[in-house]
């Protein structure tokens, strides 16, 4: 070969090495960590030169051998290797540390970082994922799947490189509660779907699922005292058609499963309105002692139990000791709201009398606002959905309230005119509606320090399935996590609506069906 002809070779080899560089170097982001759009926002991501490479040697180590760092490495392992192909062993860690690992510790000192807070550190080569509690590596987790890029939640084998540039993230929650509601009661959902809800939900650090479980259309949890609940009122739903129930041993199932996920279950059985299942499951719930008919329509507000009836309390009290028996979070949803045929006189010592049994039961009560009215015994928590005045009147008996404003936190409102399904009974509510509001400044007279958290439920009179659950759910309720997790100075639309246009092939590749709002710059075919 000439002289001339190797000097051109060189030259060839040289370009092509450039740009197979430039082209990998594609794969990580170029302004670093800080530039990664991550949804919830951390408290603070500090950028650092190098990166790291997750590889077919790379092991998930944990510091010592206990069952719960076992479970949360295993969980690691799960949504890495599917995409990867990669076996992601997870072992104890050894003494010296070796690039290409992910480190799980728990260490109890960092006060700043709180009970789910997590301090992630990628340097050397190495992940560090470091949380005073197993929570606060949960949702350090729920990081590392999003600095990797969007492909790592692709169900298939997906070629490399799997990337994340160097640097320190410290993170933790403004709020300790984060949740979303399904009501399974106007449509059924079958156990793997709910799970499928928390394995999303979770995805984006929130820590509870509120399950409404009883409304007038159907009644979903076996009561074993009660049997006719679930075979007579949990045959029916909205529509007409076959309902169905959990059995105690499928929630169990549920709540197992959502607290590897970090996630409480609270179970709620509304009352004494929103019972219609019950009353035509049992004839003497009723005052007049005739069982009503099933209902499969979608109006609210037409019945109640006899709240004049001893029992009633009884069957009451029989309902939640069983559910307290198998709930192991702190909290019992009773209700209480829309109770247009109650008297007011009759409601009040009604929900004063359910307050007692859920105390003894040694749980906590959470009620709609119009629970308010009522005398809280410490440590009831007021869920704000429509009146102010009764979130109001909560905080000034001393209550903790939950913030589900229906006008931006409810996920079964329409976006618009335009959408198919969904109500609107509370006005279009936008991607920028629902992420548009400060929990601790939306109503005068509920304080930050008078909430305990923020809550988006979804009514399912509309909703029949998982596709038509994901277009109502997605994107809003990234956003409700976003402003349940966020420090107070952050929470800006224009900013938060980039992060979430840059989250449009991570919710592809989960082949979740969210609606692509217009007011969102969606990023689709990422290069990575
Ligand atoms: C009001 S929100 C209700 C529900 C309906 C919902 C529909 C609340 C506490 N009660 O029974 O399903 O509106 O958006």
């Amino acid at each position: 070969m000439s002289i001339k002809r190797q000097k051109q070779l060189f030259k060839i080899i040289l370009i092509s090495g450039f740009f197979l560089i430039q082209s990998i170097s594609f794969a990580i982001p170029s302004g670093g960590l800080s530039s990664i759009s991550l949804i919830p926002k951390p408290v603070s991501v500090t950028s650092a030169p190098g990166n790291f490479s997750l590889t077919k040697k790379s092991s998930i180590c944990i510091s010592g051998k206990s069952h719960e760092l076992t479970t949360i490495g295993e969980y690691l392992s799960g949504k890495l290797r599917t995409a990867t192909g990669f076996e992601m062993v997870v072992n104890a860690a050894a003494k010296t540390k070796a690039s290409g690992n992910i480190y799980l510790s728990i260490s109890k000192f960092d006060k700043q970082l709180g009970d789910e807070g997590y301090q992630l550190s990628i340097k050397g080569g190495m992940i560090n994922l470091s949380a005073n509690n197993p929570a606060g590596l949960f949702n350090g987790i729920q990081t590392i799947r999003q600095l990797l890029p969007p492909k790592i939640e692709s169900s298939s084998i997906q070629p490399g490189p799997w990337q994340i540039p160097a640097g320190t993230i410290r993170d933790f929650p403004e709020y300790s509660y984060r949740g979303a509601m399904l009501d399974v009661a106007r449509h059924f959902f079958q156990v793997d779907d709910v799970k499928r809800y928390i394995d999303q939900i979770s995805a984006y650090k929130m820590n509870v699922l509120h399950l409404h479980l009883s409304d007038d259309q159907g009644w979903r949890i076996e009561i074993k005292k009660w049997p006719k609940l679930t075979s007579i009122g949990g045959s029916s739903q909205v529509g007409g058609e076959k309902g169905g129930f959990y059995t105690q041993k499928q929630y169990s199932e549920i709540v197992k499963y959502a607290s590897e996920r970090n996630i409480t279950i609270i179970p709620e059985i509304d009352m004494p309105g929103h019972t219609n299942a019950s009353l035509a499951s049992y004839p003497e719930l009723n005052c007049n002692n005739k069982a009503t008919e099933l209902y499969s329509g979608t109006e609210v507000g037409f019945t109640s139990l006899c709240t004049s009836k001893d029992l009633t309390y009884q069957f009451i009290s029989d309902v939640l000791s069983e559910l307290a028996e198998i709930t192991p979070g702190p909290y019992l949803h009773i209700g209480g709201d829309e109770s247009h045929v109650t008297k007011l006189e009759d409601y009040i010592p009604f929900v004063n009398r359910v307050q007692e049994i859920v105390g003894k039961l040694g749980k906590k009560v959470i009620g709609w606002d119009e629970i308010a009215l009522s005398t809280l015994r410490p440590n009831s928590f007021v869920q704000y959905w429509a009146k102010a005045e009764n979130a109001v009147l909560g905080v000034k008996q001393g209550a903790k309230v939950i913030m589900s404003p229906a006008a931006n936190s409810y996920l079964d409102m329409k976006y618009d005119s335009t959408t198919l399904l969904g109500l609107h009974w509370a006005g279009y509510v936008e991607v920028d509606q629902s992420y548009n509001w400060d929990p601790a400044t939306l109503v005068k007279g509920v304080a930050k320090e008078n909430i305990l958290g923020v809550e988006a439920p979804l009514w399912t009179e509309t909703v029949t399935n998982m596709n038509e659950l994901e277009q109502m759910v997605f994107p809003r309720l990234l956003g409700i996590a976003d402003l349940a997790w966020r420090s107070s100075s952050s929470g800006n639309w224009n900013e938060y609506k980039i992060r979430l246009g840059n989250q449009a092939e991570r919710l592809k590749a989960l082949n979740i069906a969210y609606y692509p709002s217009k007011l969102v710059p969606w990023v689709t075919q990422l290069k990575n």
